[in-house]
């Protein structure tokens, strides 16, 4: 019997046929893998109601994005300036009410023996179920209250980060791929026109594929 793999995928962000090519590359088969997505299905690629149907469907793994809470706060504020938001509620039509039930199953974390994945990162001493949902979707820098998790002064979040499970994390784009003995972003930017990448955790393999066009702008 072939070993069990926990593969792990960064922001597809709407790539869907990027995802398809990549589970394709390493074979992925899911009587016998585990995989998991860190969040951030949606928005920015052209086939997020794709993304979602399909992992839906296979009752893949996945952690709440940034991007998925906001679209769960704009089902309960709707703002028509969202207008990525507008169509993926239009796509989900009659059925809405059963994807806002799944979407809110979605767990912030998923933590094991051995690792963590969270879609933005931990604050430093902190246990995952006493941090901010918005907090562990969105952290990038850590300047000691969570008031601004972007501002680049402040230290990245993995630079402080002391515990012994390792963490796999999307969120950063503007990092690419962040390999750490105990972190590991996995946000390549492939709706930016570059790469979507996989760990294999067990080896540390990482796996890639090309982005089949930059479906937006980075900034
Ligand atoms: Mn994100």
């Amino acid at each position: 019997m072939a070993n069990k793999r926990t593969l792990i995928i960064g922001d597809v962000h709407g790539c869907f046929d990027e995802l398809m090519e990549l589970l394709k590359k390493v074979s992925f088969d899911k009587e016998v893998d585990r995989l998991i997505l860190v969040g951030d299905l949606i928005n920015k690629g052209p086939k997020s109601f794709d993304v979602l149907k399909w992992v839906r469907k296979n009752k893949i793994e996945l952690v709440l994005g940034n991007h998925e809470l906001g679209f769960l706060n704009f089902l309960q504020n709707p703002n028509p300036k969202y207008k990525n938001f507008v169509r993926l509620k239009e796509e989900m039509g009659e059925e809405l009410l059963e994807w806002t039930a799944w979407l809110s199953s979605i767990p912030f974390f998923i933590e094991e023996d051995s690792f963590i994945v969270v879609h933005g990162g931990v604050i430093p001493e902190v246990p995952l179920h006493k941090t901010e949902p918005y907090i562990l979707t969105q952290i990038r820098t850590w300047d000691g209250e969570g008031k601004d998790m972007r501002n680049k002064e402040n230290p990245p979040w993995y630079e402080l980060y002391k515990g012994d499970k390792t963490i796999i994390y999307g969120h950063w784009a503007a990092k690419g791929l962040n390999i750490r003995e105990k972190t590991i972003g996995l946000d390549s930017g492939c709706c930016f026109g570059k790469k979507l990448s996989l760990l294999h955790l067990e080896t540390r393999e990482i796996i890639q594929v090309d982005a089949k066009e930059a479906y937006i702008k980075i900034g």
